[in-house]
């Protein structure tokens, strides 16, 4: 049964989250989904997306499907991870990508959210950063993705307190361009989408991937890359990574040891 609904109007695709039961969870098939879809639009005349949740959803997207992390010795957050696809498709698709955020976003999927290119939410909407939470080591493109965002001392306390943001502060730090009120969402979302189509197809993409370069455009060392990586894997191998998962797999809190 398909996780997402698709449509294309007056130039404008929508790609709705429409797995309540799972909480619009980021797994494998939902990736796959929304990547067809995107691929299925372009074919149409669409100048922008929106990525939204079902009208009433206290809950975007719940990130990652848990399930399919893999267990200790494999980097859960590798190039070809299908969320991490995902990222780099919204990131590179040469049209705007605006998330209209209603409910809760978690994990993985504030990346999502954070990738695309306008972020408009309403007051129930709020951002949580869990790795931390689960024992899981963060990428860089990620993590730069959240300093690029909302500075570093901001992107630290999301990751360090896996606390959700709600949807004032979120605003003020810059997780989202504009939080209105819920019955004004949508409205305000097309206008603004509408807008957006009268505008040159051409300039606007070329401007979306000039600043992705220049936003992602941090020299790393081939040795920092490394020291990074090492870093990464003392986590993805560690007792932790895998008591982070088996807990929230068995429903309760969990218990590091920092092993
Ligand atoms: C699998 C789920 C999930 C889920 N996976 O409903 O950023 S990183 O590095 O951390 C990255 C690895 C990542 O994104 O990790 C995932 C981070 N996400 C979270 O920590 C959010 C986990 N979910 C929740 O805290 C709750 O589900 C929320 C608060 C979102 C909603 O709570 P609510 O009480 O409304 P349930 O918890 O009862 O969830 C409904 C069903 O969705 C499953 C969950 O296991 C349950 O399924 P079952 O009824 O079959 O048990 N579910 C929710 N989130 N991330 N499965």
């Amino acid at each position: 049964m398909a996780v997402i609904t698709t449509q294309l109007q007056d130039d404008i695709g929508t790609i709705t989250f429409n797995n309540p039961e799972h909480r619009n969870i980021l797994s494998k098939q939902m990736v796959d989904e929304i990547m067809q879809s995107v691929g299925a639009l372009q074919k149409g005349r669409m100048r922008v997306l929106v990525i939204r949740a079902l009208k009433g959803s206290k809950v975007w997207s719940a990130g990652h499907d848990v399930h399919e992390l893999p267990l200790p010795g494999r980097d859960p957050l590798s190039y070809n991870d299908p969320l991490v696809t995902v990222l780099r498709s919204v990131q590179s698709l040469p049209i705007p990508v605006i998330a209209m955020i209603e409910g809760s976003v978690w994990g993985g999927a504030c990346d999502l959210a954070l990738s695309c290119d306008i972020l408009i939410g309403c007051h129930s909407a709020s951002f949580c950063m869990t790795p931390a939470k689960i024992g899981v080591p963060y990428n860089v493109s990620g993590i730069l993705h959240f300093m690029n965002i909302m500075g570093v001392n901001f992107a630290k306390e999301m990751f360090f307190t896996a606390e959700p943001l709600s949807a004032e502060p979120a605003a003020k730090a810059g997780l989202l361009n504009h939080l209105v009120d819920v019955e004004n969402l949508e409205g305000f979302t097309y206008d603004m989408a509408t807008k957006i189509t009268r505008n040159s197809p051409l300039s606007i993409g070329v401007i979306k991937e000039q600043i992705r370069l220049l936003a992602s455009a941090h020299p790393l060392s081939p040795i920092t890359f490394e020291r990074v990586q090492g870093l990464r894997r003392t986590v993805y191998d560690s007792k932790d990574y895998a008591e982070g998962i088996k807990a929230f797999l068995e429903k309760r809190p969990p218990s590091f040891t920092g092993e």
